[in-house]
């Protein structure tokens, strides 16, 4: 795909080094060497996966060089460090992406097909690091490879779960939920760093006591003591020599004297112990947007914001710091709640074990973090009872209680004495027993705080912070998300890469505002032409997936509608799913109906404790199972559930769809990324007015762009006013049939108790408005039908969506970060050879 870049000419000389050189011989030869003395194979013994491993270890001999070099460089200059804190890194496999950024893909192709093997067929065993559940996980993951292209130096502190997000089977229509032994066979990217281990205390009480100029000081005598063991991931940047690091933190047991001599003569006891302590790393928790109030969790909060902070220091002391700076040689990015307790550990790591005074202690922590909001639904806002929280971490408890009074008399001062407002502010919620809410705490230790799409910045400030825009207005700002054009365009769709960047060169590629100059295609048949044949191509590859997987046969002519992402009531895979019956029963009403050959395609997980949810998944599979060997339905109408959907899995997806479902109700959906991803590979876009859906419509053009539904004051309105969803089910006849086959076990073999829970739900409460939706978007789809059988409009309007796209590069988005919250700056990094110019 692209051009060597960086050294290395494949002059059939033996002048390339093994471990950096990039001449197809020099790989070739690097490859075997690396099965032979890594695998400890030789070719007639080889597995794929022996084949995968040693492309693996080829690949990161190439980009070790440029990691030490780069730590090398951030330690000589002492650079100022982005410090992303996120229980979930949603990396996604790291070969096919570290071949696009070394650019060597090609090289690397051409060396395997002289091995006579399929470079595709061992990109394909990797496994992915699924260390995160959807949208902010994968955030994380497009922020580490914009920061690391744009020469950012920072650290990615993380969790490295030894079972990440489940992997999904479905059975019967149900999904089923399966462990995810991501480490089975060895993880080639990581290197353990175990003389970096830190302590980890829990539990237990505090105590008073006297420092040497007199001070009282606290002391916490914990109840238990878990080593944090990190693991260090290489984040190399595209067509850089920046490498910067994932840090992952692994929980073990300490094997301190006083826990052996605690544990003399009771050997199960020690090995108890250990198990104990490493059950805390052992999976993440599989919810998304529903926090859960779970001891486990709160401790792998704790524990990997406490190992990333002491991870800090540790560096501030080797480079000689003072830790009065610690806000500026860090600026610590706190990806939602999940890591706030950060606040409150920087200021015992100063006050009680560096001996600070509050106030410098304080002034530092607040300057130091940004905290980035990802959503408004009450029931994804952490709270902490106080007695789990008094129990696990009593010092920090303390902490905060201090942190709130000192605050609060700051309230005071500004507002006087109005205690409804600072009951609203309070850190600690009294309305229905007491707990500690975490978003509080970030707001008030954070100098700035943002939302990820303008709609959501917006409504942050004018309802759920509210309270504290008014306090400090200036803390708030917004960021609207982005995603890597490198994963989500280069390494995904690698034929539309090579038409764009045969028209226009290869810099959009780091400068995605460029790929703008496609436009001028737009519109030219030929360039159209070409459009529509790569489109057609990787519809058919998605097809030949979907039969491998589903069984399910599918046309490559019809229009491909996609909706993936997790299953989420306020996502609404529902209001789709009525959608799909609306246009079976317009087929099955007039068998000859001449309507546009549709294949609906889902994919999604559940969490698995969200019942609804599940039924939701249960119900497109129903649906699908009717629609798809129904004869008088024939081509016109496929419904398909694409199981296990993951980062891997929906590379191909999004350069195969005509397109993308964002219908989420009006007001729920932060930012979406997903809508980016698809728009980029030349989807159109059926969406309402919600999350970063409005910032794309206005960049595409509102001709360019299917809207339908209730906007967000709409939503609140009705609300107000009373929201009757039964009215619109007894008034609309094509809806009313379509409830009441769900209802009367048309899709469920005649089972009528299988979706009362959700037709109940819809036609009682509807708490996302599918009924008021419903209509504006069957409207729309029509809408949708009619334009996809104008070839030239529709390919026009595809062409327009990719090129108008530059804004959603996650590169944007971190030079926003850069210089309105992290004040950064890049730190080039050069590698020998390029220095002494012998490369
Ligand atoms: F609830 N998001 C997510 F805000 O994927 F923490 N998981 C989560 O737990 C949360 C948010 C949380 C998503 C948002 O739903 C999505 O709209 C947004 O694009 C994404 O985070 C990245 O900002």
């Amino acid at each position: 795909i692209q051009e060597p870049q960086l050294q290395g000419q494949d002059t059939g000389m033996q002048c390339e080094d093994d471990r950096t050189g990039i001449g197809v011989e020099t790989l070739k030869r690097a490859f075997l060497d690396n099965l032979f003395y890594v695998q400890g194979k030789f070719p007639a013994l080889a597995t794929k996966h022996d084949y995968y491993m040693a492309l693996a270890y080829t690949v990161r001999d190439r980009l070790l060089q440029r990691w030490v070099n780069t730590a090398a460089i951030y330690t000589q200059q002492g650079s100022r460090t982005v410090a992303y804190l996120s229980a979930e890194f949603l990396m996604g496999p790291h070969l096919g992406n570290n071949l696009i950024n070394l650019g060597i893909y090609n090289q690397v192709q051409q060396a395997m097909t002289e091995l006579k093997l399929d470079l595709k067929e061992l990109l394909a065993k990797e496994e992915e690091p699924g260390l995160g559940n959807g949208g902010l996980g994968r955030l994380a993951a497009c922020y580490l490879d914009s920061l690391a292209s744009l020469e950012i130096p920072t650290l990615g502190y993380g969790i490295r779960y030894e079972f990440g997000i489940f992997d999904q089977l479905i059975r019967n229509g149900w999904q089923v939920e399966k462990t995810d032994k991501w480490l089975r066979y060895g993880n080639p990217w990581e290197i353990a760093r175990p003389e970096w281990a830190v302590s980890v205390k829990f539990g237990g009480r505090t105590e008073a006591h006297k420092n040497a100029q007199g001070r009282y000081r606290v002391r916490w005598i914990p109840h238990k003591v878990v080593l944090g063991i990190p693991y260090d991931t290489p984040i190399l940047g595209y067509k850089v020599n920046t490498a910067n690091t994932l840090r992952l933190w692994k929980a073990e047991a300490p094997e301190s004297f006083d826990f052996e001599a605690f544990n003399r003569g009771n050997y199960y006891g020690a090995v108890d112990q250990k198990v104990t302590s490493e059950n805390l790393t052992k999976v993440l928790y599989p919810n998304d947007e529903t926090y859960e109030g779970k001891q486990l969790r709160l401790e792998q909060q704790y524990f990997f914001v406490s190992c990333a902070l002491q991870d800090m220091l540790r560096i501030m002391l080797r480079q000689k710091l003072p830790l009065e700076q610690f806000h500026e040689k860090f600026a610590v990015q706190l990806n939602d709640t999940h890591p706030a307790i950060a606040v409150a550990e920087l200021m015992r790591l100063l006050l009680d074990e560096h001996d600070m005074d509050w106030e410098p202690a304080w002034e530092i922590t607040q300057k130091t973090f940004g905290y980035t909001n990802h959503t408004l639904l009450p029931e994804a806002l952490e709270k902490w009872s106080l007695k789990l929280f008094s129990s696990l971490l009593p010092r920090h408890l303390e902490i905060i209680y201090e942190i709130n009074w000192r605050f609060l008399e700051q309230v005071r001062h500004k507002f006087g004495t109005d205690e409804g407002r600072i009951g609203r502010l309070s850190l600690i919620d009294e309305n229905d027993g007491k707990f500690v809410r975490m978003a509080h705490l970030a707001c008030v230790g954070s100098h700035k705080i943002n939302g990820v799409a303008a709609l959501h910045s917006e409504l942050l400030q004018k309802t759920t912070l509210l309270d504290f825009y008014e306090f400090f207005p200036e803390k708030f700002t917004n960021i609207t998300n982005g995603v890597t054009p490198r994963r989500w365009i280069v390494l995904s769709n690698p034929k539309l890469t090579n038409l764009i960047t045969s028209c226009i060169g290869d810099n959009w590629i780091k400068h995605l505002e460029d790929v703008q100059r496609i436009e001028t295609y737009a519109e030219d048949p030929g360039f159209q032409q070409e459009w529509q044949q790569i489109k057609r191509e990787n519809k058919v590859n998605v097809a030949e997936i979907l039969l491998d997987r589903t069984g399910v046969k599918v046309d490559p002519d019809s229009l491909f509608d996609i909706q993936v992402k997790r299953i989420h009531q306020y996502k609404r895979q529902h209001l789709n799913i009525l959608h799909a019956i609306t246009l079976y029963n317009q087929i099955k009403q007039n068998p000859n109906l001449d309507i546009t050959p549709r294949t609906l395609i889902f994919a999604g997980k559940a969490a698995p404790g969200y019942y609804i949810a599940k039924l939701i998944i249960k119900l497109i599979n129903s649906v699908a199972e009717v629609v798809n060997k129904d004869p008088d339905i024939g081509d016109r109408l496929k419904v398909v559930f694409l199981p296990d959907y993951n980062v891997k899995n929906s590379q191909p997806i999004y350069p195969a769809a005509d397109l993308s479902e964002q219908i989420s109700t009006a007001g729920k959906e932060a930012s979406g990324t997903g809508n980016m991803k698809f728009a980029m590979n030349g989807a159109l876009t059926i969406g309402t007015l919600d999350g970063t859906n409005i910032e794309i419509r206005n960049a595409v053009g509102a001709e360019n762009f299917f809207l339908f539904g209730l906007t967000t004051e709409d939503v609140g309105a009705l609300r107000l006013t009373g929201y009757r969803p039964r009215e619109y089910y007894k008034e609309n006849p094509q809806l009313k049939q379509a409830i009441d086959q769900i209802a009367s076990g048309y899709f469920s073999h005649g089972d009528r108790s299988l979706f009362k829970p959700l037709v109940d739900l819809l036609l009682d409460k509807d708490p996302f408005m599918l009924m008021a939706d419903y209509q504006p978007y069957i409207d729309c789809q029509q809408q949708v039908s009619q334009t996809y059988r104008d070839r030239d409009r529709w390919l026009q309007m595809s062409i327009l969506n990719t090129a108008r796209m530059g804004k959603f590069s996650s590169d944007r988005a971190i030079r926003e970060y850069c210089q309105q919250i992290w004040k950064v700056q890049p730190v080039p990094v050069q590698l020998a050879a390029e220095k002494t110019g012998d490369g």
